[in-house]
């Protein structure tokens, strides 16, 4: 085969990948997943990854790997599902991108160039896991977790100290870089809420002691700052604590930022657990009160999604995470996971399934013994004559 029979069909199979359908499969009432993934390190564009010129790529090789897509912040931006996608290049950096799709499950194509974001501070060695907030103020919002080498670990290769870094846009295109968040401890998983709350910006935050522990850092956070141009976390109070025996002894993160409904703010966030095979991120649900989103009215027991089948298989096995949702105006609700820290998948609910989810589940009791009763209540609630 010549190189330009080559590069139609590399063009041709591409294409295929990009538009390839997306079909929902029942799982439990509460979402639909979706079959395939909707985006993946395939679906980044051949330019990002090949030399397409003859003569200076004659064997058309891949010159740049992209092996990943996960981990992205969502947002709808006119009648556009829009991502910004957490990419990582073979050489284990990430970058952010954005890609889009005209209805939110399958046809995401990234836009031509990556986000090139400014700088602040000492250069970063990664950055990842934006989660967007359109805030009242006006601003889109990205913040971010910004992984710098640890210099005071001298010897320690792998010491690192992860940041919350902060920008804003208003076109997804035009980044202004602000100076990271300032905190007694290392941050990752911060998240903005969308509205002022006493007059202030509002995060969720994830104090934690190192890079990965978080330690002593008892679970999601909640700060109040005076300003997103120079953000100061000088009170923080746990909102959502961690448990033994729950899955979210290790750690927990908030999501994206939380939907506002009629029945209280609906939250998405993550758990991890130890097991043998290492630790296991699932996701979970919570719901706050109206008046007071640090207030938790509503928590159901165990996890909401969890790896499935191929999804457990990845770069870092067995992990779901997700920091983007879009609840569109008729309620639906298209929930934007990653798996394995490999590719991204979408599953689809409604507010008032959601709500009924979280509602109408019980919570985790914290023993076998209440978890064997529950069941009782239920199957006495079937079987009652
Ligand atoms: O590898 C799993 C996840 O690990 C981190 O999450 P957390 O801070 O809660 O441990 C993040 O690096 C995340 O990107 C990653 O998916």
């Amino acid at each position: 085969m010549d190189f330009s029979e080559k590069l139609k069909e590399l063009r041709s199979e591409h294409e295929r990948l990009l538009s390839r359908k997306n079909e929902a499969v029942y799982v439990n009432g509460v979402y639909e997943r979706y079959v395939n993934p909707i985006l993946t390190g395939a679906h980044a564009p051949l330019e990002w990854r090949y030399d397409l010129n003859e003569k200076t790529n004659p064997f058309l090789m891949e010159r740049m790997g992209i092996h990943a897509a996960f981990n992205s912040g969502a947002i709808k931006w006119g009648d556009k599902y829009v991502l910004v996608v957490r990419v990582e290049a073979d050489d284990r950096k990430s970058f952010f991108a954005v890609a889009e799709s005209p209805n939110g499950v399958d046809n995401f194509r990234f836009r031509p160039r990556p986000i090139t974001m400014p700088e602040w501070g000492e250069p970063a060695t990664n950055v990842y896991d934006m989660r967007l907030t359109r805030h009242e103020d006006g601003w889109i919002y990205g913040l971010f977790c910004v992984e710098r080498k640890d210099h005071d670990a001298e010897g320690d290769l792998s010491a690192a100290t992860a940041a919350c870094g902060i920008a804003r846009t208003r076109d997804l295109v035009n980044w202004e870089r602000l100076p990271d968040l300032v905190s007694r401890s290392q941050q990752r998983n911060v998240c903005l809420h969308p509205e002022f709350v006493n007059g202030k910006y509002a995060l969720y935050t994830r104090p934690q002691d190192g890079f990965i522990d978080a330690g002593s850092g008892g679970g999601i956070g909640w700060a109040l700052v005076d300003s997103m141009e120079h953000a100061v976390v000088e009170d923080e109070k746990i909102i959502n604590a961690r448990h033994y025996h729950m899955i979210t002894e290790v750690k927990n993160g908030e999501g994206p930022h939380p939907i506002r409904t009629d029945r209280g703010w609906l939250h998405l966030a993550h758990g991890v657990r130890g097991c043998a095979s290492g630790l296991r991120y699932v996701l979970y649900m919570y719901m706050t009160a109206l008046d007071d989103p640090t207030r938790v009215i509503a928590q159901p027991s165990g996890f909401f999604i969890v790896p499935d089948g191929e999804e457990y298989i990845g770069d870092v096995m067995n992990v779901c995470f997700a920091n983007g949702w879009i609840c569109d105006d008729d309620g639906k609700v298209f929930i934007y996971y990653a798996s394995s820290d490999t590719r991204m998948h979408v599953a689809t609910s409604t507010v008032d399934r959601l709500v009924d989810y979280c509602l109408n589940t019980e919570p985790d009791g914290g023993r076998t013994g209440l978890t064997v009763e529950r069941l009782n209540r239920l199957i006495d609630k079937n079987t009652k004559k």
